[in-house]
């Protein structure tokens, strides 16, 4: 168990050299630190150049330090800044003398931790500043910023204030029974469920796209042998990633490739193709692919033109997992298909509607419709919002079936408590513990 009462410590820029490195201080020791350190405390929030001298005088660098009393800094605790030469020697020097006067080495996380213990930041606001981080992408990096701007949180708010009328309506009549009847018909509650089931609707499109913004397009490839899905991942890619023979089964393990279309991050999967009666090695690549079907956020099924085989895709996909049929080798082809029709016609080998098949990707992620008001989300945020919605949707079931308020408030109340998950206004320790052990040390 983390003791929150303690001064941490850590060095707040990458191991390694740089010009410069960071050591962060948090805690009520920390005024007491400076003192030491620096000879005396530096001004709030002005930058100080001083020496850095261990509590027995000895000299361990020069730098910039800066003092923030609490409240008002990053954790809400008094946290000092040494700004020092950035060799990693030098800095565990300056972790290891602050260790020495009072202060404990930080866990993974806990600057952030603690911003969040102390009311600076909402979960999903701390989940963003690792997110903004990591981000690989632009958009992702400006989605983040939102989320870290409270754009997610805000969105998050707006819909459990919602359904915080919605409950006090609901009680309020279960506590009056008498009048429990007028209640149930009332016009005013109806039009309360209908705009609360729209902002589920409207929130868990925007939270999916967020989703996909932090982590990318989850795009796999499937088809029969010889049909060109490694052709088309090294085409998509730009690179020679896969082997291309006209041998049947030469793609025999799962393939993925990072590649970016215009700022959306998406990891294409080359798969083995699906066919009857391969050969050990191949059945192995065969139930990878099946494997690599279940995470898939879009799936290309790839059909050789020429001869396009069945209509539908003999494979489990997961539900609500768009499925696009991609007929490549156009170029073997006296007529194209039609645009009406859904099919993509590509060639691999050409190029020949490419772009219209990134124009496409592009559409699956929701990335057309990506305005201004875009955040990242996580597969965590997703999972409670489904949760919330479900016991909304169960409670209003309820209602309109068998007139059953007290099934409604019910549910009400779980699906208010499962959306208070996501920003962290109900949480668990051990919850919080699993967010912020995924941070890097010194965040
Ligand atoms: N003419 C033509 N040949 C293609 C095209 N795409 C792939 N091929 C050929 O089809 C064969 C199988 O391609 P490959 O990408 O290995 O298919 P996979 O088994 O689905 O991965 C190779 O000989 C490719 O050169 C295309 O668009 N046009
Ligand atoms: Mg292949």
């Amino acid at each position: 168990m983390v003791n929150f009462a303690d001064t941490i410590v850590a060095a707040a820029t990458p191991p390694g050299t740089g010009g410069v490195g960071i050591v962060r201080v948090s805690g009520d020791r920390s005024e007491a630190i400076a003192r030491t350190l620096l000879g005396s405390l530096p001004e709030p929030r002005c930058a100080a150049h001083r020496l850095f001298r261990d509590r027995n005088g000895e000299k361990l660098d020069s730098g910039l330090a800066l003092y923030f009393p609490a409240p008002a800094s990053f954790t809400g605790e008094s946290v000092l800044e040494l700004h020092g030469h950035g060799g990693p020697l030098v800095i565990s020097l300056i972790v290891d003398s602050i260790v020495a006067l009072g202060a404990r080495r930080a866990e993974p996380g806990e600057f952030s931790q603690r911003a969040f213990l102390n009311d600076k930041l909402d979960l999903t606001q701390a989940e963003a500043i690792a997110d903004l981080i990591n981000a690989g992408t632009t958009q992702a990096a400006r989605g983040a910023l939102r989320s870290l701007s409270g754009a997610f949180s805000s969105a998050v708010d707006a819909l459990a204030d919602q359904l915080v009328h919605l409950r006090m309506h609901v009680e309020a009549a279960i506590d009056f029974p008498e009048e429990e009847i007028d209640f149930l018909s009332d016009e005013l509650l109806h039009r309360r469920l209908n705009e609360c089931a729209d902002s589920f609707a409207l929130l868990g499109e925007q939270a999916k796209q967020g989703r996909v913004l932090r982590d990318g397009l989850q795009v796999v490839i499937v088809g029969k042998p010889n049909a060109g899905k490694s052709s088309l991942l090294n085409l998509l890619s730009g690179q020679q990633a896969a082997i291309v023979t006209e041998i049947a089964g030469t793609t025999r393990d799962i393939l993925r490739e990072q590649i970016d279309i215009d700022g959306l991050a998406v990891e294409l999967v080359d798969t083995a193709g699906l066919r009857e009666d391969p050969d050990r090695v191949e059945a192995e690549g065969i139930r990878r692919a099946r494997n690599a079907l279940q995470g898939a956020d879009a799936v290309l099924w790839i059909q050789d033109a020429t001869d396009p085989g069945p209509p539908t895709l003999d494979e489990a996909v997961p539900e609500g997992v768009p499925v696009t049929v991609v007929q490549n080798k156009l170029d073997l082809c006296d007529d194209r298909p039609k645009a009406t029709s859904g099919v993509i016609g590509i060639s691999a080998k050409t190029g020949d509607g490419i772009g219209a098949l990134r124009q496409h990707i592009r559409k699956l992620a929701g990335y057309e419709n990506l305005g201004e008001g875009a955040f990242t989300a996580r597969r965590r945020h997703l999972h409670a919002l489904d949760r919330a919605a479900m016991h909304f949707a169960t409670g209003r079931t309820a209602l309109e079936e068998a007139r059953a308020g007290e099934l409604l408030a019910e549910e009400l109340r779980l699906s208010h408590h499962a959306l208070g998950e996501i920003t962290g206004a109900v949480s668990s320790d051990d919850l919080l513990g699993r967010i912020f052990s995924q941070f890097c040390i010194g965040k």
